[in-house]
C-alpha cells in the first residue's frame, strides 16, 4: 500500500499569504492528478493558535526569520501564520481535498512548533500519523507540497527513519530557501535514504 501525503499545500503558503513560497500554487493541478494514483491520500494542515511560540510577534524584539534557542532547540522564527480556523489555514481552493482519506493537523501545542507530519519538534512526540498509515498497511510513503525545505524535509526524514520507503516529487514542492536551508535540505533527504525524483 502506497500513500500521497501532501504537505500544508494551504493559502499561507501560496502567494498572498502570510508566509508565501514562490511558486506555491503552480503544484496544486499536478498534485491533483497524482492522486489517483495511490491507494491512500493524506493531507497535512499546519494548525497554530494565535500568539503560537513559532511566531516572532510572540517575542519581543524579535523579526521573522531570527533564530532562537527553545528547550527543544532552535527555532526559526516566522510571521503569523495558518492561524486556526482563518483564510490563510484553508487549504488551496484548487486543492481537491474532498479525495483526503485523512486531514492530520499539526502545530497545535502552544508552546512547540512542529515541521514533520509525524512528531512535534522535540522530535519526540507523536502527531498519530506513523500508526494511521502502519495500521492501513501502507509501507511507501510520496511526499509532495509545501515548503521542500521545512515541513516536507522533516516529515520526509521522519518517514524513512520509521521504516517508510519514502519518495519525495522534487517537481511538486516548493521551498523558502533561506540561509542555504534549500541545499542543507536536499543533502539530508539524500542521507537519509529519501528516493528524489
Ligand atoms: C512551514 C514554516 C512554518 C512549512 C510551516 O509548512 O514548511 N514552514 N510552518
Ligand atoms: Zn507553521
Amino acid at each position: 500500500m502506497q500513500a500521497l501525503i501532501v504537505i500544508d499545500l494551504q493559502n499561507d503558503f501560496c502567494p498572498g499569504g502570510a508566509l508565501a513560497v514562490a511558486g506555491g500554487n503552480t503544484i496544486v493541478q499536478g498534485i491533483n492528478a497524482l492522486m489517483n494514483d495511490f491507494e491512500a491520500v493524506v493531507l497535512t494542515q499546519d494548525w497554530h493558535p494565535a500568539g503560537h511560540s513559532s511566531f516572532a510577534s510572540s517575542h519581543e524584539g524579535k523579526a521573522p526569520m531570527d533564530l532562537i534557542d527553545m528547550p527543544y532547540g532552535p527555532q526559526v522564527l516566522w510571521p503569523d501564520h495558518c492561524i486556526q480556523g482563518s483564510m490563510g489555514a484553508k487549504f488551496h481552493t484548487e486543492l481537491h481535498q474532498d479525495r483526503a482519506d485523512l486531514i492530520i493537523r499539526k502545530g497545535y501545542n502552544p508552546a512547540i512548533d512542529s515541521y514533520s507530519a509525524f512528531f512535534e519538534n522535540d522530535h519526540e512526540t507523536p502527531t498519530g500519523l506513523e500508526g494511521y498509515l502502519r495500521t492501513r498497511g501502507i509501507t511507501g510513503v510520496t511526499m509532495v507540497g509545501l515548503a521542500l525545505d521545512f515541513c516536507v524535509h522533516y516529515s520526509a526524514v521522519d518517514a524513512a527513519k520509521l521504516g517508510f520507503n519514502v519518495t519525495v516529487h522534487r517537481d511538486l514542492c516548493r521551498a523558502i530557501d533561506m540561509g542555504g536551508s534549500l541545499t542543507a535540505a536536499t543533502d539530508e533527504l539524500q542521507g537519509a535514504g529519501v528516493r528524489l525524483v
